[in-house]
């Protein structure tokens, strides 16, 4: 393919709610789409998903912006190239793994559509329909916190996540399974605990939990080795984990039993599948996570979902829970049993409606 065009749009979308975290609030969705139009006008989108402020990871919208602009669409333009020729071309910067994806995942958008092939059938997914979880932020009190399990539980969600941080996780922890003995229960800290808390980390195992997400610092494996062998419940990486290379030294120095696989994290759906690869070899679980991306983001994120070792799951909320209107005409939908349909049509899957992207711009670039 030759790319002979490339847009790179700056929204924000409002929230219905403030989504609270360990790291921190988000109240409104900065996202950074990319269109990239090919010789022949074959068009693909991506998403850098950043948040505006680097608190989850060291990316932000703007470093996006900065890096696609000015270190990867020279690259990219007015040259034929196959996807592994730009992400081998791009392997010279390092990090900005968000920035990648937001490029990368275009790319594959256009493959799907010249290829006449599904985004799961390119990546060479195995789930025709995707387990779904929720992820609950931290809420004003216990009482909200369980009204919005049980409507989630009644939408037929297949597994609970809630956020925590020192001061909310056991209380909430223990009126959810006062109420709701049985169901599929996690936390994710989001990096809000340090080995000195190893006391309060015990307590997380009497409540039966399905895995602890990223209870210590954002770039660390060491200290969570140290936490999975005093506890039975797995330790699921997120923050840590950026590359395949990640994977392979938390997984041998046992550091998680379960990885959260996010495809802006980790830099790309080529990086993925080799998560893919590894994670089968050392039978670790996988899930792919989300972050408030917009349908273009959660697009990739059930192609990713569909991928053999992905068994538990994902993190793919319809946008109608956080935002009043979405940049895709069709909105992730849930059955009653908790599965997402994974698209069979070729490209992403997912409209894109360019006139909701131009409503909520909040700057833009042209690059030919
Ligand atoms: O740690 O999984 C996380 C949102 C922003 C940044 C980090 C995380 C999250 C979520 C959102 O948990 C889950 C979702 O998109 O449904
Ligand atoms: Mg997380």
């Amino acid at each position: 393919m030759k790319i002979k065009k490339v847009e790179i749009l700056h929204i924000t979308l409002p929230m219905k709610f403030t989504f609270t975290t360990g790291f921190g609030d988000i109240s409104e969705r900065d996202a950074v789409i990319v269109r990239l139009e090919t010789n022949d006008g074959v068009v693909g989108y991506g998403e850098a998903a950043a948040l505006s402020a680097p608190v989850y990871l060291t990316e932000t919208t703007e470093t996006c912006i900065h890096i696609i602009k000015d270190f990867l669409v020279p690259k990219l333009l007015n040259r034929e190239l196959t996807i592994e020729e730009y992400v081998n071309d791009c392997s010279f910067v390092r990090g900005n793994n968000i920035a990648k994806h937001g490029v990368e995942s275009a790319l594959w958008e256009i493959e799907s559509l010249l290829k006449k092939k599904s985004l799961k059938d390119l990546l060479g997914g195995t789930r025709s329909k995707v387990p779904i979880g929720e992820s609950i932020g931290v809420q004003p009190s216990v009482d909200k916190l369980l009204e919005v399990v049980g409507k989630r539980v009644g939408e037929g969600y297949r597994r609970i996540k809630i956020k925590v941080k020192p001061g909310w996780d056991c209380k909430p922890l223990r009126a959810i399974r006062k109420k709701f003995p049985k169901i599929s229960l996690m936390v994710d800290a989001n990096s809000s605990y340090r080995l000195k808390d190893m006391d309060l980390l015990r307590k997380l195992d009497e409540f039966d939990l399905l895995m602890i997400e990223q209870p210590l610092a954002f770039d660390d494996i060491i200290d969570h080795a140290k936490v999975q062998k005093e506890l039975k419940t797995p330790i699921c990486l997120d923050e840590s984990i950026l590359s395949a290379e990640d994977a392979r030294k938390a997984i041998e120095i046992g550091a998680c039993r379960i990885i959260n696989v996010k495809p802006g994290r980790v830099g790309g759906l080529t990086e993925v599948k080799k998560i893919n690869k590894i994670a089968k070899k050392n039978g670790i679980k996988l899930w792919c996570g989300g972050m408030l991306e917009t349908g273009i983001g959660k697009a990739y994120n059930v192609a990713v979902a569909t991928l053999s070792e992905f068994s538990l799951p994902a993190d793919i909320t319809p946008s109608k829970t956080f935002f009043g209107e979405d940049v895709t005409k069709q909105d992730i939908e849930i059955s009653n049993d908790g599965f997402v349909s994974v698209p069979s049509g070729v490209g992403m899957g997912y409209e894109v409606v360019k006139s909701r992207i131009n409503k909520y711009m909040v700057k833009q670039f042209e690059i030919k």
